[in-house]
């Protein structure tokens, strides 16, 4: 296990998603997975699970990223719940100060249980502060209509769009989520690095969205990405091993199941 991966990312306690998530992930697909945390989700169960979050300081932030970035040698990072304009300042600093050759965004925008009004000064810093360092971005359905600046996405079609738009903004490379928003049997991604555009497509897994399917998303395309793959080989890997993750979830005590990080089978 000599790659390494690095990831930027919120904890979320009961293990679905966030950083926990991530570093399963990197687990599975074999790296070394090391992680700079930037904020503490814990969900409350005596509110309906609704958010609880809690920042980190940014100097304690910056603090971690010199103890990474120090420590070992890291081209691929992936970048996952920021939640604060301060914090959004902190890791963009961070990033600017050494050169990537993929910065992996999972654009998660907001997060219930934050102010509305810090939500919507965290989105336009991570539009105006961490996107242009972006080489992959993922957002899901409504990343990607406020993102793309789009009041429905409803088919395939829209996805391309969606995603033509939000490449205009500088990632390279822009993978968006149809996840279970779009009608049809299918849950349909789609893929476009500037020119040509794939769709993934593959039958929706249940009914009902499944925690943490898009951090291992994201993390399984970092974690591919260290170990060398292209962009496209990537995205393939990551969508097939949250196919098996979500075929594989966990039902909770909360209103939500949470997926599991396998590594896709063969075939
Ligand atoms: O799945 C989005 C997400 C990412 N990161 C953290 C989270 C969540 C959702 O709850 O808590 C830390």
């Amino acid at each position: 296990m000599t790659n390494r991966a690095y990831v930027i990312a919120g904890s979320e306690a009961t293990g679905g998603a966030g950083i926990q998530a991530d570093l399963k992930a990197f687990q599975e697909l074999g790296v070394y997975g090391m992680g700079t945390i930037t904020c503490i989700v814990s969900f409350d169960p005596k509110k309906d699970w609704a958010h609880r979050f809690v920042p980190i300081a940014p100097q304690v932030i910056a603090d971690q990223i010199e103890a990474a970035t120090s420590c070992h040698d890291l081209d691929v990072v992936k970048i996952g719940m920021l939640g604060t304009p301060e914090t959004i300042d902190v890791v963009a600093e961070g990033l600017r100060g050494r050169s990537w050759r993929h910065v992996v965004l999972d654009p998660v925008l907001i997060c219930k249980g934050q102010e509305p009004g810090a939500a919507l000064d965290t989105d336009k810093a991570l539009t105006a502060q961490i996107l242009p360092l972006a080489t992959v971005i993922t957002p899901n359905h409504f990343e990607a209509r406020t993102l793309a600046g789009m009041e429905s996405i409803e088919t395939v079609d829209d996805l391309v769009e969606a995603a033509r738009r939000i490449h205009e903004l500088g990632p390279r490379h822009v993978v968006v989520k149809g996840g279970m928003e779009l009608p049809g049997p299918d849950a349909v991604d789609v893929y476009f690095d500037g020119e040509e555009t794939t769709v993934l497509s593959a039958p929706k897994i249940g009914n009902a969205r499944v925690s943490g399917a898009g951090c291992t998303f994201a993390a399984a395309i970092t974690a591919e990405l260290t170990k060398g793959a292209d962009v496209g080989k990537a995205v393939e890997v990551a969508k097939a091993m949250v196919r098996e993750g979500i075929s594989h979830r966990l039902v909770t005590h909360a209103p939500f199941a949470s997926v599991t990080t396998l590594a896709p089978t063969a075939g």
